[in-house]
């Protein structure tokens, strides 16, 4: 087991493959791109020493083929695989071949991913652990007559969720008994056609409640740390739009029973790797496991800057087989960080994907700000895919700073050519309700429902969009005197006054 990994096969692609392939060259490891043919010019294939093309661009024939891709890790000498988020990161069927051949899988082993795999198992293996949980089942409904009497003794209202659900699939709220028949019905034939098992159980509903993570460690000789939380409650349609680091509403006393909660269950799960236990926090502060995310998370760079920790170098760390090199004692927060995901969608248009050509990106960066990216200037982003760009982290020693920090980031930075999300940052981070960390799992669908305030439509977007004006202006100057050339593509979308006017100004004598 202990063994130093020379190479890592990186099986995922965008701003998590490239966030790998960084961790690996400061580790001396070689680092190995796959990709798909709509990715070969992708920013994480230019990034890794090697690259190997998995096949056409539809996931199912590219990113998830677990065969394929354990395949080309044989062939180039790799001695692991990093799997990242999505696509094969929680399949223990892939964790349990990699081991079987012989090739490190940066992840749980398939037992631990099986103990935590289904959310009716992960319920039982939190009660062996004696986590709080949401009240309800912890085994698949039998029959309409079972549900009517779990139903009865959680009182209404209650949820109805798949087993095998995720992201929101297959779920129900039934608020009384005469519907709870059809409810089951439809939930049951929903999770069937989404994940071809229609178990489903009963929780009772938790009402407006936060989403709270604990981000855990475990390595291989029974040491377990937890890192703090993530607030994710700023999110639409179990899509997250805004993660943070520490929540508002967590103080050291909630810290330490969740952190403790979350050990708990991932030595109950003979867990190892970085990994997430999710709770919901209801109004009274009283927290309920809710699943565990066997992976490392999209998020996971707001708990990095508030422990000063590298949670990528740590996942290697535990893989080669090291104990941590801390203990729970040694493990402090400083400071607050946020992160936006930056998404190629258009909210003034529902939210639709909005793929197409970068004709034109200037990025933020200064004091207390990091980007995780994925693209650059003259790429085109595809729709086979997450719409993901890029997460922009900003990290200052209080929330006040860091919104302030985050805010002014988001006027430097810039992306032309598709629509994206940037501007609903600027109007949650000057909302009143966010900037007092009143934000549950219905903040931000409430938001939306409202019209924009006057000043974020108006004198708030002409400011930023001056401010836009000014950098994009700059950023073009510098170019010019770089002799590189100004793009003079004319595409016609919504960005096209900034850069006409940012032209003006680069080619003014
Ligand atoms: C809940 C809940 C209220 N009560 N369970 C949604 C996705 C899935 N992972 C869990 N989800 C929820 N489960 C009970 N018993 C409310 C949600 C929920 C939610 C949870 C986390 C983040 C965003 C959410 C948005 C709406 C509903």
């Amino acid at each position: 087991m202990n063994k130093k990994i020379q190479k890592i096969l990186i099986a995922n692609r965008g701003e998590i493959a490239l966030r790998v392939v960084r961790a690996c060259r400061e580790r001396g490891i070689r680092s190995v791109a796959v990709y798909s043919d709509v990715d070969r010019a992708s920013l994480h294939v230019a990034h890794a020493d090697e690259a190997y093309r998995l096949g056409p661009s539809p996931a199912q024939e590219s990113y998830l083929r677990g065969d394929l891709i354990l395949e080309i890790a044989q062939r180039c000498g790799a001695d692991a695989v990093h799997p990242g988020y999505g696509f094969l990161s929680e399949n223990a069927e892939f964790s349990a071949a990699c081991e079987a051949a012989g090739v490190c899988f940066i992840g749980p082993s398939a037992s631990a991913m099986h103990m935590l795999g289904s959310k009716t198992r992960a319920r039982q293996t939190a009660d062996q652990a004696s986590l709080p949980r949401v009240p309800g089942s912890v085994r698949a409904l039998e029959s309409l007559a079972e549900a009517k009497q779990v139903a009865a003794q959680v009182g209404y209202p209650i949820m109805l969720k798949a087993a095998a659900g995720g992201g929101g699939k297959g779920m129900r709220v039934v608020r009384s008994e005469t519907v709870l028949s059809e409810a089951l019905e439809n939930a049951r034939s929903e999770a069937e056609r989404a994940f071809g098992s229609g178990d489903v159980y009963i929780e009772k509903l938790i009402e407006n409640p936060r989403h709270i993570e604990v981000q855990i460690l475990a390595d291989h000789h029974g040491n377990c740390v937890y890192l703090g939380e993530r607030e994710c409650s700023v999110q639409r349609r179990h899509q997250k739009v805004i993660e943070e680091a520490p929540s508002a509403i967590v103080d050291p006393a909630l810290r330490s029973r969740m952190g403790e909660a979350a050990v708990r269950l991932a030595q109950a799960a003979g867990y190892t790797n970085a990994g997430t236990v999710e709770f919901l926090v209801d109004v009274q502060r009283n927290f309920y496991f809710l699943e565990m995310n066997t992976r490392l998370q999209v998020e996971h760079p707001v708990t990095e800057l508030v422990t000063g920790l590298d949670l990528v170098h740590l996942q290697i760390q535990i893989a080669e087989g090291e104990p941590l090199p801390f203990a729970q004692a040694d493990i402090h927060l400083r400071g607050h960080a946020i992160e936006c995901r930056i998404y190629a969608e258009d909210p003034e248009n529902q939210f639709f994907p909005s793929p197409g050509k970068i004709t034109h990106l200037v990025q933020a960066s200064g004091p207390g700000i990091r980007e995780d990216c994925g693209i650059y200037e003259g790429w085109t982003v595809p729709l086979d895919y997450d719409p993901i760009l890029s997460k922009l982290i900003a990290y200052a020693p209080t929330r006040a700073m860091t919104i302030a920090r985050m805010l002014r980031a988001l006027d430097e930075y810039h992306v032309g050519g598709i629509a994206t999300n940037v501007n609903l940052f600027r109007r949650i981070l000057r909302d009143e309700g966010f900037r007092l960390a009143n934000i549950d799992t219905g903040y931000l669908e409430r938001l939306l429902a409202q019209d924009p305030s006057p000043s974020d439509r108006k004198t708030g977007e002409l400011d930023s969009q001056a401010e836009k004006v000014a950098v994009i202006a700059a950023a073009c100057l510098k170019k010019n005197k770089m002799n590189v050339r100004i793009s003079t593509e004319d595409n016609s979308n919504a960005a096209s006054a900034w850069k006409a006017a940012a032209r003006r100004e680069a080619l003014r004598p």
